[in-house]
């Protein structure tokens, strides 16, 4: 990468959670100077400044889950715990210097391209030009809350999982919890152990891949103090065990897939012996079509005396609790809503809109889709991170932003050099690029027969279909026939022809 370029791009990052503190240092690697970044809250850190519930922690192992540059030695856990994670990046943004060019508390209202620029108002009446957006806004960042009768109705608290209420004490009171994904996992094993009773609504029971947890020594630190190359070496070992068991298990299937499955139902079959209880933990889809929850503890909670498993479906809710299906009142003092997200937002509620005055509602009308999840069609200069069909499944989404973002900094960087006027994916790449994910998905366990959120409004993954590896490969370089070469009279219209104001 040149850092003489002829163009130095003015450039607005929204979001400094992982990928936006990321992309920070990588544009500044770049020799691009003029970069904003605009956070909606008070601190860096996205996901993990958000979810602060009892027992959060990241189920990819710890030395895995850092950025490639960056080890860090201070890991206490295999499985680092929630506050150990934002303090790593808070660490990370102010050594870098990322936080200097954060403007905190400032979201951004809308983003209209005009005249070859990108026009920004943020939630502080600033107004901001700039020659590329790279929105790193996350996935899962908008609570999905249930849509069950008489929710509001409940008279004790209620919260989701990702707006922890911690002025409410759980000891002793009697707890319900709706949900048993991923999330619902960690609260279950960590509540479990102080509620006075705690009752779980599960509506489908989930895999469970046992990977106990270990605490590092002060000598297993002092090791790796100061030893990139120590770090280096233990990330790429647990990036490659993950990917040639579950990332390989779950888009090719075969005997990988075949010894998962024997894992996780000899797990459920050694934790759970009463057979009323293992049968409604049973789940009846393919291993890994959901994903896979990895924990050690979950299932020794469901089995503590104060744990209830209630399978009956829920009917509605009510001041005193939750009547389930079979007209059973669950008198609760405390209603947790580990209900998941809404992962097809992405941006959104931002008014956003690209060429032509063409809306991201009417750009996604019919599909949420991208070309390479990170360039939409009609949005010239502009980079979704994280996107739709980005390869997220068990795998660590560092090492998924890292290769975004080199692909992104190539495509800025034809800009710069004046070899694209304007970087924008063609319609018919786009239609290609969804094509080729379909044709991938019929040997993968996302559609093994289960509801999860790994799958569109039109019941389709939008995940990366093939190998981890077939993916380092094909971002390795942009392939600039998939995108508009015309002049910017051609490409760059001088007004919007609607604006969504
Ligand atoms: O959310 P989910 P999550 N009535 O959507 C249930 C990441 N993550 O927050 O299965 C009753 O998986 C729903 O039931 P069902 C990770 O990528 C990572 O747990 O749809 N139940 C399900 O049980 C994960 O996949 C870590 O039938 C209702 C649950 O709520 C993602 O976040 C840790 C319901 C939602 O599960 C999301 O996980 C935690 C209703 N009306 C999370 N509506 C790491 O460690 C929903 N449910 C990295």
């Amino acid at each position: 990468m040149t850092k003489n370029s002829a163009r130095n791009p003015s450039v607005v990052v929204i979001g400094a959670g992982m990928t936006g503190i990321l992309m920070a240092i990588k544009l500044r690697e770049a020799g691009i100077s003029d970069v904003t970044v605009l956070e909606k809250a008070d601190k860096v850190g996205g996901t993990w400044r958000e979810n602060t519930y009892p027992g959060v922690a990241c189920d990819i192992p710890a030395h895995m889950y850092t950025y490639s540059f960056k080890g860090n030695p201070e890991w206490q856990h295999r499985f680092a715990h929630g506050d150990e994670i934002q303090a790593y990046f808070e660490k990370i943004s102010a050594d870098y210097g990322v936080e200097e060019q954060v403007r905190f508390n400032e979201s951004v209202d809308a983003c209209h391209y005009r005249g070859g620029k990108w026009y920004l108002s943020t939630s502080r009446g600033n107004e901001l030009v700039a020659d590329f957006v790279i929105a790193a806004t996350g996935i899962l960042h908008h609570p999905a809350y249930p849509d069950i009768q008489g929710l509001d109705s409940f008279q004790g608290a209620m919260f989701h999982t990702a707006r922890w209420d911690h002025n409410v004490d759980l000891a002793g009171k009697r707890v319900g919890i709706i949900g048993t994904g991923s999330t619902a996992a960690q609260v279950i094993s960590e509540i479990s152990k102080t509620a006075g009773s705690l009752t779980i609504f599960q509506r489908t029971p989930q895999w469970i891949l046992n990977t106990p947890d270990k605490d590092y020594s002060e000598r297993e630190k002092a090791r790796l103090r100061g030893n990139q190359g120590r770090m280096d070496k233990l990330r790429q070992r647990y990036a490659w065990l993950i990917r040639n068991t579950f990332t390989e298990a779950v888009s090719s299937g075969g005997w990988r897939h075949a010894l998962l499955s024997w894992q996780v139902k000899r797990n459920l079959r050694k934790s759970v012996r009463d057979p009323e209880l293992r049968a409604k933990l049973t789940p009846d889809y393919k291993v890994g079509c959901k994903r896979l929850i990895v924990s050690s503890t979950f299932y020794e909670a469901v089995q503590r005396p104060n744990v209830q498993l209630e399978t009956a479906g829920i009917e509605r809710i009510c001041e005193q609790g939750v009547v389930t299906g079979d007209g059973a009142l669950h008198d609760l003092d405390v209603l947790v809503l580990a209900t998941g997200f809404h992962p097809f937002n992405f941006m959104r509620p931002m008014d956003l809109t690209g060429r032509d005055g063409l809306s991201i509602d009417q750009a996604w009308s019919r599909k949420v889709q991208a070309y390479r999840s990170v360039c939409v069609p009609g949005f010239p200069n502009f980079f979704l991170m994280l996107g739709p069909n980005s390869p997220v499944g068990n795998y660590s989404v560092i090492a998924m932003s890292e290769v975004q973002g080199n692909y992104v900094l190539k495509l800025i960087e034809q800009w710069r050099n004046n070899r694209l006027q304007a970087v924008e994916a063609t319609e018919q790449a786009k239609v290609r690029f969804n094509d080729y994910m379909k044709q991938g998905m019929g040997s993968t366990a996302w559609v093994g027969g289960c509801q999860s959120w790994y799958l569109d409004a039109d019941g389709e993954p939008a995940l990366w279909p093939y190998s981890w590896n077939q993916w380092t490969k094909e971002m390795a370089e942009p392939d600039l026939a998939d995108f508009h070469r015309g002049t910017p009279a051609e490409i760059v219209p001088s007004e919007p022809a609607e604006k969504a104001a």
